[in-house]
Order: C-alpha cells, then structure tokens, then sequence
C-alpha cells in the first residue's frame, strides 16, 4: 500500500494472488489489506486536508505539479503500458492509448484549473456578490478493472488539480499501475499523504472507504449492482456520490451511411477491450434493408479478428481479465441460445496452444435473430459479444436504442445531417458518437442517463465534481436591516 507517502505493509498476512489472464498464471502477490488499513489511510488523508498547506497552494503551483506528473508518467510509458497489458491481458496497442490519454488528462486539468474561479454576481449595488470554488476534502476514488490506470487518473487529475486529498482503491484483480503510478506521484513531488493508494476487496475495502465519516466525495466506477450499494451506504453520511456505471448502448446504422465505415464502427464498437468496456456498443441496430448484407460481412471481419496474447504486437483482441468474468460471459451465451437467439458466429471460448492454453479467451461473438425482452438484448455482458436487430424506420430506431435501463452512449451512423439532428437530440445516452464511436476527448463531459450513472467524469464537469460552490455577500455600506426598529 502506499500511504502518507511511503510504501508500508499490513498485519495481515494474508496475500493476494494476480494473474496474468493470457496464461492464467500468478505473476505476482499484492498485500490484501484490512478495514483498519483504510481507515489508518483516511485518518492521513483527513490530516493533510484539514492541516497542511496542501487545499491553499495557488493553482499555478498545482498546475505545475500535474505538469511534472504527466512528464513522467510519460517517460514511464512503456513500462505502465507493459505492466497494464500484464494484468489486464489487454493489447498493447489499446495499453499504449491508455498511457497517452493519462498524460493528456493532466495536462488538460493543469491548463482547467488556472482559468477564473467563480463568478462576480449582478446583485444589488449596495452588495458585493461572487462565488468561489474550494476543494471537497477527502475523496474515495474506486477504480474498476477493465481501464485500471485510465480511469484513475481520469479521477485523480481533477481531484488533485482542485486540491482535495484521495485514497486511491484500485480493483482486488489489477492494482499494479495504481502502485507504479503512486511511485511517480511522489517522485513529482506530491506531498506525502495527498494521495493514498490502498488496494483490497471491494468489500470490505472499498465498502469502508464508502462509509468512513472523514470521506467527503466518493467517485465510483464499476457495476450497476455496486454502484446501487455505495449510492446507499454513502447516503447515511450524505457523503457526496459520482457513479459511472454499466451499459448496453446501441449503435444504429441507415442505409445511407458509409458502409466501410459504419462496418468497422461497428466491429471496433464491441470489440474493443474485447467488450469490456462500459461504452462498449453491443447492441446494433441495422435499417432491414440491408440488415442481411451487413450481417454477413460483419461475420466475415469478425471471424478475421486476431485474438490472442496482448504482448503480440499483431493481437487485435485480448482475453478477458478473469477466468471468473469468462465464465459469467459464456453463461450469458448459453442463455442467449437457450432463449432462441440465432448464433451467427463464435460463442466459445477460443483455445491456443501452451503457453496460452489457461488463457481467458473469448471468440469474437454475434447473436442475430434476437428480441427486445431476451437477456441478452437486455443486460450488460462485459464480453464479445454483439446482438444485431433490424428496425424499419426512424422512429423505431430511436424506440429500439432507448428500450433500456442504461444511457450511456448510442453510435449513429448516417450521411444525412438533417437525421443527425433529429435522431441525436432524441436518444437517451449521455455520450453520442455520429460516424464514429469509442473516441474520449478529456474535454469532453463523459457519464450516462438513467441506471448508467450519476454525475460526470472529465471536462470542466470534473472540476465541479470535485469542488464545492460558496457564495459570498459583501455589503458595502454599513446599513441596518431595517427588521427591529429601536
Ligand atoms: O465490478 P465491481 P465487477 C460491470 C460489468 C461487470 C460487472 C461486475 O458488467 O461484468 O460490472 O464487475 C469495488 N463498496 N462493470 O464485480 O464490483 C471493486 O473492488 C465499494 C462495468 O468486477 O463494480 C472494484 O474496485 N467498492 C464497469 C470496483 O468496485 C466496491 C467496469 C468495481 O468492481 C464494492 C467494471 C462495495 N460494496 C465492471 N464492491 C464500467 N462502468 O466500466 C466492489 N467494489
């Protein structure tokens, strides 16, 4: 663990074990600290919060610090892209993406933070009214498995740009990024105890870190059922919550649209992270008059995907990060197939030789045939694996994506602008991509509408999430109120 700046240990002796999920090997062992570590970890945070310089340096002074940050983390690329490839069996290609966006969300968040802070407000002239923003306090930032460096820095930048102090849970499966990145926190030269980096299970570590009194934002990303859980917990001490959770989000295709490029959206739409991602687009709705053509071709270039070892370079998909979460997929196709959907193609676990034959993998996998009420239309999978509908119409596009409990995101993929206005403004999704999907800009406000989440991650929205508003009146003459008359 890292906490008040120092690599310590725990008294439990009890380890964990981590795999590499291509080979389903241990690789290594990371301590599974106890309740008592995290709230040791709080108690530091809490300190340096409440007493140190840390929430008063200028924002010149944070904006350098995150400027050294992103330099290094940098410099380290290659090492946390390998180290993520490790833990996450994801590509290295998407590893590399990763490490990049990390650099740029500093970046972004060291340029945020020194624009003005507030607002001069147009009260009455005998009043001088403005607001400010001040950091929260303490943040929990839980961290989920399938971007494990991505989607903590996407918390930490904002967080350490306003001037709060975090604990840092990484998931129990990949925490090693997390560890590397605390190392060049300190290296940037963070003060000891800004930012505490303790791994464990969700619960009960990340369960404490939720309830623990001294925590005064919570930012979440995971599952729908957890984030149910924490939203719950947190309500006890009104602790403030951000959630960014699952999705089934739809990518819809017209017969207008440029067919190379609405088929290779709609390929990397799923396939990317080998599905594990939470924008991830695994419902695709096809105009019917061309449904069959695209199907077919889709098949063809799904078939072609190379799956494999994410330290191949050539690899165009990875296994899955667990053999636990493997499992959970392949139920959700057996089910799918139990429920009458028509398997167009994969639905298996894909086999290799030795040294990848524990591995996690997965055949790309497409469903068509299927109908709104089937599980597989309806819940997020986490995998491979696509299910293709065909609509008639506009409306009933519009109708299909939106019959679901997420909001995440939506793809539209059509050469008429008019369509694009109409079809975007009536979507419920909180990110939409139109002739493209997956791309996110740290600009960008990134967060979903209905059981997808609240609150967003990213943009100047970040900033607000991790701030909260005062306002200040200044009256400038000595008048009376008027109320009491002597
Ligand atoms: O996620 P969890 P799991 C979805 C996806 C996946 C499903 C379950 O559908 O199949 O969730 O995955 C911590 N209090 N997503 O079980 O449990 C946990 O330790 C506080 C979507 O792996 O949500 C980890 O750090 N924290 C998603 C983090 O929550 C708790 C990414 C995420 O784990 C906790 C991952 C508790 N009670 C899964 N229980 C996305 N939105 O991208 C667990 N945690």
């Amino acid at each position: 663990m890292y906490v008040g700046g120092r690599f310590v240990g725990t008294d439990n002796a009890e380890t964990r074990e981590l795999f590499d999920p291509a080979t389903g090997r241990a690789f290594g062992r990371v301590v599974e600290p106890q309740p008592s570590d995290l709230r040791a970890a709080v108690r530091v945070a809490r300190k340096v919060f409440d007493e140190s310089e840390w929430p008063w340096l200028s924002a010149r002074e944070r904006a350098n610090l995150l400027l050294r940050i992103a330099t290094k983390v940098e410099e380290l690329g290659e090492t946390f892209a390998r180290l993520e490839t490790l833990q996450t069996g994801k590509p290295l290609r998407e590893s590399r993406l990763d490490v990049e966006d990390c650099v740029q969300c500093f970046r972004y968040y060291a340029g945020l933070i020194m624009q003005p802070n507030g607002m001069l407000l147009s009260v009455p002239e005998s009043v001088h009214s403005y607001t400010f923003r001040q950091p929260i306090g303490v943040c929990g930032l839980i961290v989920p498995w399938n971007f494990p460096l991505l989607i903590a820095c996407w918390k930490l930048a904002p967080a350490l740009a306003t001037g709060n102090t975090c604990i840092l849970k990484p998931s129990e499966w990949t925490p090693v990024t997390a560890l590397l990145l605390a190392k060049v926190l300190d290296e940037a030269g963070l003060p000891p105890g800004v930012v505490n980096v303790v791994p464990g299970a969700g619960d009960p570590i990340g369960r404490a870190l939720v309830e623990d009194p001294d925590v005064n934002r919570v930012s979440f990303t995971g599952g729908t059922a957890t984030g149910l859980n924490i939203l719950q917990a947190a309500a006890l001490n009104i602790t403030r919550v951000s959630l960014e959770l699952g999705g089934k989000s739809a990518v819809i295709v017209f017969e207008d649209a440029d067919w190379e490029c609405a088929v290779d959206h709609a390929l990397f739409a799923i396939y990317y992270g080998a599905g594990q991602v939470c924008a991830a687009g695994s419902r695709l709705l096809l105009e019917s008059t061309i449904h069959d053509r695209f199907l077919s071709e889709l098949k063809t270039r799904a078939e072609h995907i190379r799956v494999g070892d994410g330290f191949d370079e050539s690899v165009e998909m990875g296994p899955l990060v667990s053999e636990a979460h493997m499992r959970r997929v392949l139920q959700f196709i057996d089910k799918g197939r139990e429920e009458g959907a028509q398997l167009v193609t994969g639905g298996k676990r894909a086999t290799f030789p030795p040294p990848l034959a524990q591995g996690y993998f997965m055949q790309p996998t497409i469903f068509a045939g299927v109908t709104s009420d089937m599980s597989i239309v309806r819940e997020e999978i986490f995998g491979p694996v696509l299910t293709v509908q065909p609509f008639v119409n506009e409306e009933d596009a519009v109708r299909m994506a939106n019959d679901s409990q997420y909001g995440l995101a939506a793809g539209v993929f059509t050469r008429d602008v008019a369509r694009v206005h109409r079809v975007v403004r009536r979507l419920q999704a909180g990110i939409t991509w139109v002739n493209t999907y997956h791309t996110a800009y740290v600009e960008a406000p990134w967060g979903g509408l209905k059981r997808s989440g609240v609150g967003r991650e990213l943009g100047i929205e970040a900033v607000h999430e991790y701030t909260e508003i005062r306002q200040v009146q200044i009256s400038t003459v000595y008048a009376k109120s008027g109320f009491y008359p002597a």
